[in-house]
């Protein structure tokens, strides 16, 4: 009896800390973001982040920033590390100086740590190659970063341009390892334009060089499934009976206009090899419409892998996530859509929305659910949103705008991370026509 009257009790006091407490968040985040500066960087486009492991809070983490000219055809893009600006958060990021890489690209896209290699040389990957004319032709390139001021870069791609009118580009791409002896290959999306016009999208594997490897040798590549992916991708494993596990893969299609998921099965319906053609099965969660970021994370909190996907366009652009089902992540009808937000470009002309995504824990514990913070790309701003609870079941997020850049600012890339340790994240936007990127500084208290 009383154990029950403490109960109702503490429950009730706990309702009150939570409504107080919930209270205090929006006022504290209401107050907590401050603008801390602003590097000017030309054409600045897609941002990413390297970790320095083993260096101290403020020197951990490196943001790499890719520049893209929409306008001309003709031009290169850039790309930059801005080494530990963790260290310039004392009001002197004035003095950063982006360090340019060795060589210029087309169209590059998000700068990927790149590990396992070559023991002890520090490298990363990019891919390039975009639909403009000039552009089209692209690669993937593994930049060694050992040493930031003598940054070499190596074009492994195989696939030769076979002719004028045959071109690859390449969107994203991550080390896999295929077969449980085997050292990781790459597996990359691309897609292929034929006399300046879109044919095909393919999931593409490209091999490891051996014996013994070499930056200058390219990787062989091998097409594994056509009209899967164009962007974004990235691997999930899901248990299996008798110890054994799926090695599925999710990707998006702009072009291929697709949300896929991939995996290998062997014909009695267990786990099959990625390394045999025949076993590789495709499906599409959802279809019809211009996919082109993709995130994977437990956005509610119910332990359960999630997918985020952004859809860009000109006149309805959303951001939808995905509950992947429980039992089995091959059985397409039973996943659930929840759609977070819904864009519409602001006057540009061709502009589209939304752009590139992220998905951080805000408070230092790390705890609950994340927030969401997305780059509007032709919709001139950036957002973040934030959960209206910690219920698993209550998908609704509270929007709000991080900054106005006003109308026909192209908002294209955005990181969030704390860079000098203090608890507060730092969220980096890139502004694609004023040419520079933002930084932000965002604290919020543990609950
Ligand atoms: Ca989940
Ligand atoms: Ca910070």
């Amino acid at each position: 009896m009383f154990g029950h009257k403490f109960t109702t009790h503490h429950t009730t006091i706990e309702k009150m800390k939570r409504f107080i407490c919930l209270v205090c968040c929006l006022f504290s985040i209401a107050n907590s973001k401050t603008l801390r500066g602003a590097i000017n960087l030309r054409n600045a486009a897609l941002l990413s982040k390297y970790e320095n492991v083993n260096a101290g809070s403020a020197e951990k983490f490196s943001i790499f920033v890719a520049t893209r000219d929409e306008r001309n055809g003709s031009s290169l893009d850039a790309v930059y590390i801005i080494d530990r600006p963790g260290r310039f958060l004392n009001g002197r990021l004035s003095e950063v100086q982006p360090i340019a890489f060795d060589k210029l690209y087309n169209w590059p896209k998000e700068v990927q740590t790149f590990e396992n290699v070559v023991a002890g040389i520090k490298t990363v990957m990019i891919p390039d190659g975009g639909d403009i004319l000039g552009k089209l032709k692209g690669h993937i390139y593994i930049a060694n970063i050992t040493d930031i001021n003598n940054i070499v870069s190596y074009d492994i791609t195989s696939s030769p341009h076979l002719n004028d009118d045959v071109y690859y580009f390449y969107s994203d791409a991550f080390l896999k390892q295929l077969s449980p002896s085997g050292e990781k290959d790459i597996l990359s999306c691309r897609t292929v334009f034929v006399s300046g016009v879109y044919n095909r999208s393919e999931l593409v594997l490209l091999k490891r060089p051996e014996p013994g490897y070499e930056f200058s040798k390219p990787w062989r590549d091998t097409v594994l499934l056509q009209n899967a992916c164009d962007s974004f991708l990235f691997p999930i494993q899901f248990p299996a009976p008798n110890s054994q596990k799926w090695d599925a893969v999710y990707a998006v299609g702009t072009y291929a206009k697709q949300l896929s998921v991939m995996w290998a099965e062997s014909e009695d319906g267990t786990p099959g090899s990625w390394n045999d053609p025949s076993q590789l099965k495709m499906a599409a969660v959802d279809k019809g419409r211009k996919f082109y970021d993709l995130i994977r994370v437990d956005i509610n909190n119910d332990k359960k892998l999630d997918v985020i996907v952004s859809i860009i366009s000109e006149i309805n652009g959303s951001i939808e996530i995905w509950e992947i089902p429980e039992n089995d992540f091959r059985s397409i009808e039973s996943y659930k859509k929840h759609v977070l937000d819904t864009f519409v470009p602001r006057s540009r002309a061709g502009s589209q929305a939304p752009g590139a995504m992220y998905v951080q824990h805000v408070t230092s514990k790390k705890i609950g659910k994340p927030w969401i913070f997305v780059a509007g790309s032709g919709d001139g701003r950036a957002y973040y949103y934030v959960p209206l609870s910690q219920d698993p079941l209550d998908w609704r997020y509270s929007k709000k705008v991080l900054d106005d850049y006003g109308a026909g600012e192209d908002v294209s890339g955005l990181q969030v991370q704390d860079l000098d340790g203090d608890g507060a994240v730092e969220v980096f936007v890139s502004l694609n026509v004023q040419g520079a990127v933002k930084i932000y500084s965002f604290s919020v208290d543990d609950e």
